[in-house]
């Protein structure tokens, strides 16, 4: 049997308007400047910048995150069309906003593993910040703000085809959702009580899909190994966990799509976040399917 190998796009998308301080927009010159050779395979979403009311403190920079997440769901969709696997390199977690909505405009019935220090399921409403990198799950899933919530037309997600792995930073607003609408959730401390053999079994009854979106944050990574992120939190993941978590994500699914986000030059220490972008990336290309 000839299985052809699903050909990655990677696309690179230098914004951060949907998170609080600066630096997520430098990523992509970031990698361009310590792996030359990327320039020639990742092709470039401009953010673009809107008017914005800075008085919102509810909704920081939406028009934006909106404009660019448009652009990004419209390429995202017709490189999944075109049979690719596009892998998005952030930029904050707002544009999996996009990413997510193009998957699901061309495969409604895709699942999504969103591996993260955090959830980002608040909404406006019970946001901390306002920033929309904190909310955007919650905008896939149906609930939120409606100038968030519209930008996938209906394509919602479906709460039991949603997955957090390796949570440790959850607000009260998110802890709420998840109970209400039954969020499948494995938190770090029950993959480290478990072990990530265990937890990924767990993980393979919880989501019950073929096709799968794996959304990476790079915050879900323990500081030490990877402290170029715009909101880190102390534990986390070992760099190999992450790769053995892909591996085995590999095997279990079909992986559609992928994103790296919240890389943040401005808070890197020696290159380590960097290098560890660049290990995933090359990691995905010579994975299977
Ligand atoms: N991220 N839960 C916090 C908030 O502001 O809503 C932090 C969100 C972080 C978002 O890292 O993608
Ligand atoms: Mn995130
Ligand atoms: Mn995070
Ligand atoms: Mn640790």
């Amino acid at each position: 049997l000839f299985v052809e190998k699903v050909q990655n796009f990677i696309l690179g998308v230098p914004f951060n308007l949907g998170a609080a301080v600066t630096g997520t927009e430098f990523a992509i010159d970031y990698l361009f400047g310590e792996y030359p050779e990327l320039k020639n395979v990742i092709e470039l979403i401009e953010p673009v910048r809107e008017d914005e009311n800075l008085f919102d403190k509810r909704l920081k920079f939406v028009n934006s995150v909106i404009s660019t997440s448009k652009v990004l769901a419209e390429r995202t969709r017709e490189l999944v069309t075109s049979g690719y696997r596009p892998i998005v390199v952030g930029g904050d977690h707002s544009i999996s906003l996009g990413s997510i909505s193009g998957l699901l405009a061309e495969k409604r019935d895709a699942g999504v593993i969103w591996i993260d220090a955090h959830a980002d399921m608040n909404t406006a409403d019970t946001s901390p910040s306002g920033n929309i990198h904190g909310m955007v799950l919650a905008a896939l899933m149906g609930h939120g703000d409606a100038k968030l919530t519209r930008l996938n037309k209906g394509n919602f997600l479906d709460p039991k085809k949603v997955l957090l792995f390796g949570a440790r930073d959850l607000d009260p607003g998110e802890l709420n959702f998840i109970e209400k609408y039954g969020v499948n959730l494995i938190t770090h401390d029950e993959v480290l009580e478990m072990g990530l053999v265990a937890a990924l079994e767990k993980a393979k009854e919880m989501l019950q899909v073929e096709e799968l979106h794996i959304s990476f944050d790079l915050d879900s990574v323990d500081p030490n190994f990877a402290p170029g992120v715009s909101v880190p939190v102390n534990d986390g993941f070992e760099k190999e966990e992450i790769l053995e978590i892909f591996s085995i994500l590999f095997e279990n699914y079909k992986i559609t799509s992928v994103d790296i986000v919240e890389l943040n030059p401005l808070t890197d220490k020696d290159g380590k976040s960097v290098d560890f972008v660049k290990e995933l990336i090359d990691f995905l290309d010579g994975v299977g399917r």
